[in-house]
């Protein structure tokens, strides 16, 4: 038993919460099962692998720079507000479950279940109709605390392992599930570039995917948005997102203050002058979305070529859930700025709104959702609608981003610690599965487990001749 403790705690720690090392092994493996020499294979590997941590360093960079920024806005106003952004939530309900006498281990038990149950409804996906393994794990991680609250929450007798074998099951169905749900979507987008997304907006896409087309023609695409005269200098990426974030940073850390910000970062030296820290940290938007996009583009190209491998001669049919960002390879520069923007001004009416009427919670805007979700909402749009669905559904998803996290702060009480996981999926799709839990937390689950179950088997009836396309 502590063998097996051992091996799987060793697994996690690894490999499972290391995706990097998770997509290079997928790629060696691939690689050799297409019989390519060992050299390429290992060349493979590393380059998927560097890929993917170049991937990390340009998202980690906009989270670690820019997450701070905007959850200042609750601390130098005192506001007893919830951010809603999945770093936050993860502390808030690690907080909460230290609160009422449990521990956060059973979100790693449940997040390895998840992951096997997840295995296992692709091991049999002939019935289960899943073709996702989902594996990003940070993600996992994430989601799996803000499952593992809402049943501990809605049930005291549910503190336990039992209750960590629930969350699993719920979890690693939302991962093969809704994973699954982008799969046409995804391979439409990337040119069938054989992935899934495995993020925390799935669900999202696949809206954005079904609405979009109603909405806008998509031979009128933001790639074919060209401006004239001077304005012509954002047609470049650089450009444009180094001007947009100094407006929009920039002017938050005005209003946060400079004494504010001295005290809040550390990396604030003393000897540099306010206006040349905000220039500074403003254009880093713009590094680290650069390096972000290389990354995607390294090892999406090895993915994409060695996945043949595995699902030629492993698992026929099966592809991986990966990172959004990987997508952002596959739009135009500005789509992603669009997204973000829209869905900022769609957060910033909700939180007036809420304001106005006088809510009991008020919502923080958190760098997350508000730039990941957003703007592969806005990735997706374009290219089913164009630059009128890029437009509507980014400013959509952030006013419903903050009203359905608002209500699932309030129905959870993590308004006591300050924080939502907030990424679309979670405002809207588990705010149902949560209210039904807290109504009645066993049949509750086991009714959300058996609905998301029948989505797949839906899909398949729909679209049977290319149900499986990658078998061939
Ligand atoms: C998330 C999260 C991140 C980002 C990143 C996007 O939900 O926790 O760090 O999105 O995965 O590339």
């Amino acid at each position: 038993m502590e063998i097996l403790f051992s091996v799987l705690s060793a697994f996690t720690n690894n490999i499972l919460t290391k995706p990097e090392f998770f997509v290079g092994i997928i790629v060696l493996i691939g690689y050799i099962l297409l019989g390519k020499p060992w050299y390429e294979s290992l060349s493979g590997f590393i380059k998927a692998t560097v890929g993917y941590m170049i991937l990390n360093v340009g998202a980690g960079g906009l989270v670690v720079t820019f997450r701070p920024i905007l959850a200042g806005l609750n601390g130098r106003f005192n506001l007893n507000a919830a951010v809603i952004d999945p770093y936050f939530g993860m502390q808030a309900v690690n907080t909460a479950l230290a609160d009422i006498g449990s521990s956060s281990t059973y979100t790693l038990v449940a997040l390895l279940i998840g992951f096997a149950w997840n295995i296992l409804l692709v091991a049999l996906r002939k019935v289960t109709k899943c073709r996702v393994l989902f594996i990003t794990g940070h993600i996992m991680v994430q989601q799996a605390t803000t499952v593992t609250w809402i049943v501990f929450f809605a049930s005291e007798s549910l503190r336990n392992p039992t209750g960590a074998a629930i969350v699993g099951i719920l979890a690693g169905t939302y991962w093969a599930v809704f994973s699954n749900l982008t799969v046409e979507a995804t391979e439409n987008l990337t040119d069938n570039a054989g992935f899934a997304l495995g993020h925390q907006q799935m669900f999202g896409v696949w809206l954005t995917d079904k609405i979009a087309p109603k909405i806008g023609d998509p031979e009128k695409g933001l790639e074919n948005m060209k401006l004239p005269g001077w304005l012509g200098i954002f047609n470049d990426s650089v450009v444009s997102s180094s001007v947009i974030m100094l407006v929009f940073f920039g002017g938050i850390m005005a209003v946060l203050g400079e004494d504010y910000l001295r005290g809040i970062d550390k990396s604030f030296a003393p000897t540099l002058a306010f206006p040349v820290y905000i220039l500074s940290k403003s254009l880093l938007f713009a590094v680290y979305l650069s390096i972000l996009r290389e990354g995607v583009r390294m090892f999406v190209s090895e993915m994409t070529e060695s996945f043949h491998g595995i699902s030629n001669k492993l698992l026929p049919g099966v592809m991986p859930g990966v990172d959004c960002a990987a997508t952002y390879g596959f739009a135009p520069p500005n789509a992603i700025l669009w997204g973000f923007i829209l869905g900022a001004i769609g957060q910033f009416i909700a939180i007036a709104g809420l304001l106005v009427f006088q809510s009991p919670i008020m919502i923080i805007p958190g760098f997350v959702p508000l730039f990941f979700d957003n703007a592969t909402i806005a990735v997706y749009a374009n290219k089913r609608g164009g630059i009128k669905a890029a437009t509507i559904l980014p400013l959509m998803s952030g006013i419903i981003q903050v009203l359905g996290g608002a209500v699932c702060v309030g129905m959870l009480h993590l308004y006591k610690y300050g924080g939502w996981n907030g990424n679309f999926d979670w405002s809207t799709l588990w705010l149902g599965f949560g209210a039904l839990i807290q109504v009645t937390p066993v049949i509750g689950s086991a009714l959300c487990v058996v609905f998301m179950l029948i989505i797949p088997q839906l899909q398949y009836k729909r679209n049977k001749e290319n149900y499986w396309r990658h078998e061939v």
